[in-house]
């Protein structure tokens, strides 16, 4: 399959000595399955292919941004020709006002929405807010979620922090660390007892409501509205962390699947069709603490960018009840294929997954918190990661993330991807 992958070898040494670790973000130096990464040259549909030409169905689907596949044709007509009258203005624009429109629509506790360039300025701006909407300090997430590189997200956190197994970030002062309170995903008494000690210091609590960055964990039955009715017992601000979720799982996200509404939602990923763009909004009284309106200052050059909006606009406009079928139809799909195939060649793995998000853990089940996804064998991830990318299966390069089926995906895919991971399994078994 691969031709060799000597121009992205070539490329990542050039990357080296200019760019830190070659990369633009850590999880994309393969560190966590070894070898050198890849360089993509192109995407189209459900493939990317990499700078040698090789071509893999990809699961990344740049961290989920990707609902409809690389190179939409409807989102590069609305990016491009909002592109042709000019790319960047710092006034408003009436795209912006559309997207806006288009977000409160969707997700129903989001009255009121500023747009951001990433996830990170969502999740650091919402916790801002809801430190100066309940003036406390304390904030209080769990282990394996990820929320960005902002200070106080990085303790105990998963993505790349988990990766790289860093409990906590250099550069992160003790007094910031101090106001972040952590206990493990799904533990409903680890975060009663966190009121227990501290309801009157918490700000805020965040959660991923599917944690996605520490592999793919759903919310136990009842977590969620625990943590609903902790907040509104206690004053504090409920965020849910729907970077990753938001529109991927549903029409309104996580929020609408299990029917528990935050005060503040962070959105990213999809809602900028593979263009920059995050978004955090929420309850009215809470978003018009921000600046002009209140004391919260939040700002950014390109944020609400004209082509990026368009770009999300046609993204989700693109988005229908069938698009949450069909998805769900080929992540079964594949689901399945995939834990049969690890059953046949006796390889025992856990298989999560909530529609089109899935990962695997090479352990047995369940799989509900960090502790426990901790427990897959990661040796194997490398293994399956290398032995599946030869037979033109693009995997992520960490097992403390999650995969992605886009609408581009078609069963062929799956069939393919089913008989790759197959092959790569026996390789685990017979070495
Ligand atoms: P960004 O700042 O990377 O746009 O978003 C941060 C973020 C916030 N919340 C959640 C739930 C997220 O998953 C993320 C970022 N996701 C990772 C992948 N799990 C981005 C990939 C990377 O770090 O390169």
């Amino acid at each position: 399959m691969a031709a060799g992958r000597s121009r992205s070898d070539a490329l990542y040494r050039r990357a080296s000595k200019v760019m830190v670790g070659g990369v633009n973000s850590p999880v994309r130096a393969f560190k966590a399955v070894g070898g050198t990464p890849l360089f993509i040259a192109r995407g189209r549909g459900p493939a990317v292919w990499d700078s040698d030409g090789n071509r893999y169905t990809d699961y990344v689907c740049s961290w989920g941004a990707l609902i409809h596949g690389h190179a939409d044709p409807r989102v590069l007509a609305a990016a491009s020709q909002a592109a042709r009258k000019g790319t960047s203005f710092g006034a408003s624009t009436e795209v912006e006002v559309r997207l806006a429109e288009k977000v409160c629509s969707l997700v129903r506790s989001v009255r009121k929405v500023r747009f951001v360039n990433s996830g990170t300025e969502a999740t650091m701006s919402a916790l801002r807010v809801a430190r100066a909407y309940t003036k406390r300090p304390a904030l209080l997430k769990f282990d394996g979620c990820y929320h960005g590189h902002a200070d106080p997200y990085l303790t105990q956190a998963g993505s790349g922090m988990a990766t790289f197994d860093l409990p906590a970030s250099a550069g992160v002062t003790p007094g910031t660390a101090g106001d972040t309170l952590t206990v493990p995903y799904n533990d409903e008494g680890a975060a009663e007892d966190a009121f227990r000690r501290d309801s009157d210091r918490i700000a805020a609590v965040i959660v991923e409501p599917i944690a996605g960055n520490m592999g793919v964990v759903p919310p136990e039955r009842g977590f969620l509205e625990k943590l609903r009715k902790l907040c509104s017992g206690s004053g504090s601000v409920l965020i849910f962390d729907e970077v990753i979720t938001g529109f991927r799982v549903s029409a309104g996200g996580a929020q609408q699947l299990y029917g528990v509404e935050p005060d503040l939602t962070c959105m990213g990923k999809i809602i900028g069709g593979g263009f920059p763009v995050a978004a955090y909004g929420g309850r009215i009284e809470m978003m018009d603490m921000v600046s002009p309106e209140g004391p919260v200052y939040q700002a950014g050059t390109l944020s609400g960018n004209p082509v990026a909006m368009a770009a999300g606009l046609a993204a989700l406009e693109g988005l229908s009840g069938t698009s949450y079928k069909k998805l769900e139809k080929l992540s079964r799909l594949l689901g399945s294929g995939l834990a049969e195939a690890a059953s046949a060649e006796g390889v025992e793995v856990t298989l999560n997954r909530v529609g089109s998000m899935f990962s695997l853990f090479f352990c047995g089940g369940p799989v509900r918190s960090f502790a426990e996804a901790k427990k897959s064998k990661h040796g194997l991830y490398p293994k399956f990661f290398w032995g599946t990318l030869g037979r033109g299966v693009y995997l992520p390069p960490s097992p403390f993330e999650s995969s992605f089926l886009s609408l581009a995906h078609r069963e062929g895919e799956v069939d393919g991807t089913v008989r790759a991971a197959r092959a790569a399994f026996r390789e685990l078994r017979t070495g």
